[in-house]
């Protein structure tokens, strides 16, 4: 079955209406997650009835090229046979043990295949819970309190990591979130990304405190930002200088930018790593892992507690071999590259021809167009950007059949189900959009 996309106006979007009145009556702001309200954007989110490829259909029975691919995760495009066909039999076989199966050894397995610093990994149901036992098993592994991490960055909804920077930058976060108590966010210091500067003067002054820096190696919730050159590598020395672990944050990049992720793209080796999004093949699963000396901290072996119900589950383990077998198969890394370096130039020159400040920001396959007279190389830079002019290129893309992400402070992805002529329908309704 395959979709057309919309060509004319979109249908009035009525059923994703009279939901989304629905919803608000039993779902806080009617989403399970807030960036889904479209807030960022205006209107009303769109309700989505089904996905192929790399289109989504919604309730009102329109279609649209989708280059959210559920924030990530979706490398293969929506319901790839492969993974359909994998989820199908081990549901059959069962949804849930509680108890390890033969699919949680093949996936660590795979994982540590292509992630060699991963010597052992625990599988777990989301990227927050990866991010936050990674914390865990990093300060009881140094027997220090404090993390640091990069404003701009997120790391999943986790008190210590729901923290920006104070006004004593290298001194004491201040919560991004109420709930979070000053004395959690007074242990995460928060710097600029892609500053060593400031990384170094907050190890001079709490070096010996400091039991992690987290960072994405790739920044993809600022909008899509890459590391300056040197920065990676500065903060592996720093790190190593001080007796601090480095966090490696790839729920987004894992397995998105190449299949060794950006650890080995870039020659990097972190102590720990995270993981989600494409491991799990659109399930709710993620993984944190490391040095075998960090993980054996972990219970049942060491004092440090994670643990989870539905850790390693059949069907989200089946969904993640059964992706990560098409990309060790096809290894689509250059092709998905190749197409997604067409979109960032056909929309610069979109851009450039209706006389519109865009600068794409693109690396591999995620990109993130920022209305912006400067490409953002950190999180003041980004915040530049004129987000009413990202709205108003959102809705009016929207109204011709793109989806893309509802924020301009995301990122966009291309999957292996966009084509060339995807590609090319995007930049010339693009074209129309930017001109009108
Ligand atoms: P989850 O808990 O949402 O599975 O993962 C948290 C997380 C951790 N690390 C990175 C680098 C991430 O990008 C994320 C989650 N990403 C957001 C979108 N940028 C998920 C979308 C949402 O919150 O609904």
């Amino acid at each position: 079955m395959s979709m057309q996309v919309t060509a004319e106006t979109p249908r009035p979007r009525d059923a994703s209406a009279a939901l989304e009145a629905r919803a608000v009556q039993v779902i806080p702001g009617g989403v399970n997650s807030p960036v889904r309200a479209f807030k960022a954007v205006g209107g009303g989110p769109v309700f989505i009835r089904r996905g192929h490829g790399c289109t989504v259909e919604d309730v009102d029975g329109n279609t649209y090229i989708d280059y959210l691919g559920s924030w990530g995760p979706l490398i293969l495009g929506h319901a790839h046979p492969k993974v359909v066909a994998a989820v199908q039999e081990a549901a059959a076989d069962g949804t849930s043990f509680g108890a390890p199966t033969e699919r949680e050894v093949l996936l660590a397995e795979a994982i540590r295949r292509a992630l060699p610093s991963v010597e052992q990994v625990r599988l777990v149901s989301s990227g927050t819970e990866a991010c936050m036992s990674a914390l865990r098993v990093a300060r009881a592994f140094t027997g220090r309190s404090k993390i640091l991490k990069f404003d701009g960055c997120y790391h999943g909804h986790a008190d210590s990591l729901l923290v920006q920077a104070g006004s004593g930058a290298i001194t004491f976060g201040v919560p991004d979130s109420a709930g979070v108590s000053a004395g959690v966010a007074a242990e995460t210091i928060s710097v600029p990304y892609n500053s060593l500067e400031a990384v170094r003067a907050a190890f001079a002054a709490h070096g010996s405190e400091i039991a992690a820096v987290i960072v994405e190696p790739i920044a993809a919730n600022m909008g899509v930002i890459p590391p300056a050159a040197g920065f990676l590598d500065g903060l592996r020395e720093i790190t190593r200088r001080h007796g601090a672990l480095l966090i490696f944050d790839e729920v987004v990049s894992g397995f998105r930018y190449g299949p060794n992720g950006a650890q080995g793209a870039f020659g990097i080796t972190p102590d720990l790593t995270t993981l989600g999004k494409v491991v799990g093949g659109g399930l709710p699963l993620a993984a944190y892992g490391g040095r075998r000396e960090i993980m054996e901290q972990l219970a049942p072996l060491g004092p440090a507690y994670q643990a989870g119900t539905l850790s390693g589950n059949p069907i989200a383990t089946a969904a993640g071999l059964a992706t990560l077998g098409v990309l060790a198969k096809s290894n689509p890394y250059a092709q998905l590259d190749r197409l997604a370096a067409q979109l960032a130039d056909g929309l610069t020159e979109a851009a450039r021809s209706a006389g519109v400040a865009l600068q794409v920001s693109r690396v591999g396959s995620m990109l993130t167009p920022f209305f912006a007279d400067a490409m953002p190389t950190d999180f003041d830079s980004a915040m530049k950007a004129d987000r009413t002019k990202y709205a108003a290129f959102f809705r009016a893309m929207l109204d011709r059949g793109v989806y893309l992400a509802p924020s301009q402070f995301e990122a966009g992805f291309v999957s292996t189900a966009h084509t060339d002529a995807e590609i090319d329908r995007t930049i010339a309704l693009a074209r129309e959009a930017l001109t009108t």
